[in-house]
């Protein structure tokens, strides 16, 4: 593990005093709703609509007086509707796919491509990378914001890296080995994958390569998924936050002291609202995180609803940074499964099968509507060979103690099926944790 004085890559910022940090972000906040104003027509009737305006914002409380944007606004508006540059002035553009409906459009100026790749470095140092280090990326490179952020972020601190993207798993791995990748970023479920792959290679990560950091992120993982994953591979793992909308990866991060992560907030202004009624929530209460950009030019949006559920921790940090952290992402509020009306987020699901040393952390939650329009669980998940090997009794065993500890923790009756590893399809992105064919029995 490395030391946990690891440098800070712009300490004049990170660690800024709590009060003059205050004060830079109300002057900046003032700044962008005066521009999405007079730059947005979104905006403009969003703000006369709601009657307030940027002179309504004498403290940072004052936030709470604006109506909050949504990625419904940003589909509505596809694909530029929403930007307060002209397109021209554009230097980059991503988009997120989403299983349904439009693509979400992202883009950034000269600037916010500047300023996105000083927050990509400080991810990097915060990890302490350094001009030395070689980073394996294989984030996806297009129009994911993953690749390309993990890929600026590296070139601004002057490290090398190889562009690998997903896919063609085995190669990356004797790229790892032979190049002498140290840095590895990639989803953390498609670590999982690579150090699949090495094991059925016969390469012991942890002694054949060089690996000794990772930074993970895109999607939400439980501290013992990080546990699995350090063992596996030998190397400390970071958890990296970020979304499209926001800037991409790049908006928090964890220190050596792994206590939340670091939001950049002298450029993202972060609040945590109760998603019902939309009132702001104090420190220490878990919500959904909502974000102002506070230096952004192309893209800037205010008090967009991310549907992340976290908490936010404003207590200095040993590490000496003063930005709030946030504890690891929960799950969305909208990837909450309802099920005979018991709340269940998949993290829960995960937490338990990461108890079983006896299965792969690989797994799928299949959610059906029965016939007697009752909602149903099913877990599938995959046993190691050596469990699987000694037969059908013993998996059945198997099955039986994760269900019992799935109905204790969950407190709904879940159907597991325990089948041989490999069999779950694996993916080179986020993967795919829950099926939910309710909708295909509706109809
Ligand atoms: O996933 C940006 C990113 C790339 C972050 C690489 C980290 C590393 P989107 O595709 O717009 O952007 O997806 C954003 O992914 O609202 C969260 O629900 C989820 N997410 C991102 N990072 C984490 C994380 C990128 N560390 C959405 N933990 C967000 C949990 C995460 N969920």
């Amino acid at each position: 593990m490395m030391g946990k004085h690891a440098p800070i890559w712009d300490k004049d910022a990170e660690c800024m005093p709590r009060p003059q940090l205050e004060k830079l972000q109300l002057e900046r906040l003032k700044n962008v709703v005066a521009r999405v104003t007079a730059t947005v027509p979104f905006y403009r009737d969003l703000y006369a609509q709601a009657g307030v305006s940027s002179d309504d914002i004498q403290s940072l409380d004052d936030i709470a007086k604006l109506p909050f944007t949504y990625k419904q606004d940003l589909r509505n508006h596809y694909p530029f509707g929403m930007f307060a540059v002209p397109v021209n002035d554009l230097k980059e553009i991503h988009a997120t796919s989403g299983t349904t409906g439009k693509m979400t459009v992202t883009g950034y100026t000269a600037r916010d491509m500047y300023i996105w790749a000083e927050t990509m470095a400080r991810v990097y140092t915060a990890g302490g990378t350094t001009v030395d280090d070689m980073i394996h990326n294989a984030y996806g490179y297009g129009l994911f914001t993953g690749g390309l952020g993990f890929h600026i972020g590296a070139e601004r601190i002057g490290a090398a890296v190889i562009p690998v993207s997903g896919g063609l798993t085995r190669r990356q791995v004797e790229i790892m080995r032979d190049f002498g990748s140290t840095i590895l970023v990639c989803t953390p479920s498609y670590a999982l994958v690579l150090a699949e792959a090495a094991a059925a290679m016969g390469i012991d990560l942890r002694t054949e390569t060089k690996l000794r950091a990772g930074f993970f992120g895109a999607e939400p993982w439980t501290d013992l998924m990080r546990e699995d994953i350090e063992e596996r591979m030998g190397l400390e793992a970071f958890d990296i936050y970020g979304l499209a909308e926001i800037i991409g990866p790049g908006v928090s991060v964890e220190c050596p002291y792994h206590n939340g992560l670091h939001i950049a907030e002298d450029h993202f202004y972060p609040e945590v609202i109760d998603p019902e009624t939309g009132e702001p929530l104090g420190y220490g209460q878990l919500g959904e995180l909502v974000f102002t950009t506070l230096t952004k030019e192309g893209l800037p949006l205010v008090r967009y609803r991310t549907r992340d559920r976290t908490t936010l921790w404003p207590e200095q940090c040993p590490c000496g940074r003063t930005m709030v952290r946030m504890d690891k992402v929960l799950g969305r509020t909208d990837d909450m499964l309802i099920i005979r009306g018991v709340n269940v987020f998949p993290s829960q699901v995960e937490h338990v099968l990461l108890e079983f040393e006896e299965l792969e952390p690989q797994y799928v939650i299949y959610v059906d509507r029965e016939r007697d329009c009752l909602d149903a669980l099913e877990v599938c998940v995959e046993a190691s060979a050596e469990v699987c090997a000694c037969g059908e009794s013993v998996l059945n065993d198997l099955a039986k103690r994760i269900r019992n500890t799935m109905q204790e923790t969950l407190y709904v009756s879940t159907a597991i099926r325990v089948v041989e590893p490999g069999s779950i399809e694996r993916s080179g992105g986020k993967a795919r944790r829950v099926v939910d064919r309710r909708m295909v029995f509706q109809q």
